[in-house]
């Protein structure tokens, strides 16, 4: 039995994730719409702490100022009731035919400014709701044609724009970071900061570094066939893991959002191991929210909606029981030692030792059994079996 989810939990979803109402590249819609606030009491039925949205998911495109007031009203009111809070919030610069070439990255100069205000105005919504992250994924930053986009150029454009945001963040004393999302492709044939890497580098160039972290997908690093738990593990170790985006992808194809675990469930286990049991006293190694970005799948109806809402909280919590459990086994203890996992973080030169010492130490390489250190084996794989064992519930 997996345990029941609770706020302490920390899930969140994005408004449109169980708002997704099934329409792809092929086929229409297979659902109907689903109201906001539904959404929030559906949610805090299941046990989640939050939900997420971009601005159109909210509030419809175009909508005059009495209508933004009054969704944003029954918005509020729901989330008084519930109990649920907004942990971040985000911008649709990708819906829209106006965004065809980009937001920030657009050639169009007009694009770029209309850009900028739609994210300054939902900025100030965020900051109202008490939003602490707002991711930016740059979906439609990119091209299908490299001699149509200056790519040095559009850099400069995108860190122009990311500036001016975090000017403006500081000027009204909000309490808000910045969390960039990588993605390599689709919908732009390229995307602009496609990975964790790209966008640690892209980050280190801003004016105010210090306010801008990560939100790396899950499926999004599995695209470009890349490994998350590692992409997490480098975010963690650079300060720079904001927020993150649970959810399933099986292998280098279009982005398939399945429910969190249903993709490569080994990698899940050692990503909830990771931040469930990584810190250096063994505890969370990260404490923002646990948010889903996924979509139900077209094939659901609306109970099959609120069961794959339920499925990615369950897996999370039955991969972290069995973490704890595989953590705690004495025979993963000993298997660990044996692989040599935790001499790791021993320092490879000692404190003081410095190069002089290393070149003085004959042990090291004069005198070094390179034949018998190549012939010992590390046994990772039975390793890796104890943890497919605990996995399987097998131990
Ligand atoms: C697309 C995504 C996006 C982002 C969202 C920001 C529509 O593949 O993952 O979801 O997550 O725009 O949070
Ligand atoms: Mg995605
Ligand atoms: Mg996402």
């Amino acid at each position: 039995m997996a345990p029941r989810p609770t706020p302490a939990d920390k899930f969140s979803f994005g408004l449109w994730t169980v708002g997704w109402q099934a329409r792809d590249p092929f086929g229409d819609a297979t659902r109907g719409e689903l109201d906001a606030v539904e959404a929030v009491h559906k949610l805090a039925e299941l046990g989640a702490y939050g939900i997420t949205f971009h601005d159109d998911d909210l509030i419809p495109f175009g909508a005059d100022s009495a209508a933004r007031d009054a969704q944003i009203a029954r918005f509020r009111k729901a989330l008084d009731e519930t109990g649920l809070v907004v942990p971040m919030v985000t911008t649709n610069l990708f819906t829209h035919p106006v965004f065809k070439d980009g937001g920030f990255t657009s050639n169009d100069r007009d694009v770029r400014r209309y850009a900028l205000r739609k994210v300054l105005r939902n900025i100030d919504l965020a900051a109202e709701l008490g939003a602490k992250t707002y991711v930016m994924w740059g979906g439609r930053e990119g091209s299908e044609y490299d001699l149509a986009k200056d790519i040095r150029a559009a850099l400069d454009r995108y860190r122009e724009g990311v500036d001016l945001l975090c000017e403006y963040v500081v000027d009204r004393g909000y309490d808000l970071r910045f969390a960039i999302e990588p993605k390599p492709n689709e919908p732009r044939g390229d995307i602009l900061l496609p990975t964790v890497g790209h966008a640690l580098a892209f980050i280190s160039t801003l004016a105010r570094p210090e306010m801008v972290g990560l939100n790396p997908e899950v499926g999004h690093e599995q695209m470009a066939g890349l490994n998350y738990a590692h992409g997490i593990a480098q975010a963690l170790w650079q300060g720079k893991l904001f927020h993150l985006d649970l959810n399933g992808q099986r292998g280098i194809k279009y982005d398939q959002d399945l429910v969190f675990g249903h993709g490569d469930l080994m990698n899940a286990f050692a990503l909830v191991d990771l931040l469930e049991n990584g810190g250096p006293d063994g505890g969370p190694a990260y404490d923002g929210p646990r948010h889903f970005d996924y979509k139900p799948s077209r094939t659901e109806d609306f109970t099959g909606v609120w069961a794959s809402a339920e499925a990615n909280m369950r897996t999370y919590l039955l991969l972290k029981e069995r973490a704890a459990a595989f953590r705690a086994d004495p025979e993963v203890a000993e298997a660990l030692a044996a692989s040599r996992v935790g001499d790791l973080a021993i320092p490879t030169v000692a404190d003081g030792e410095g190069y002089a010492g290393l070149l003085a130490d004959r042990s090291a390489f004069e005198e070094y059994d390179v034949d018998a250190a190549a012939a010992r084996g590390f046994h990772f794989v039975r390793l890796n079996q104890l943890a497919v064992e605990h996995l399987l519930g097998a131990r």
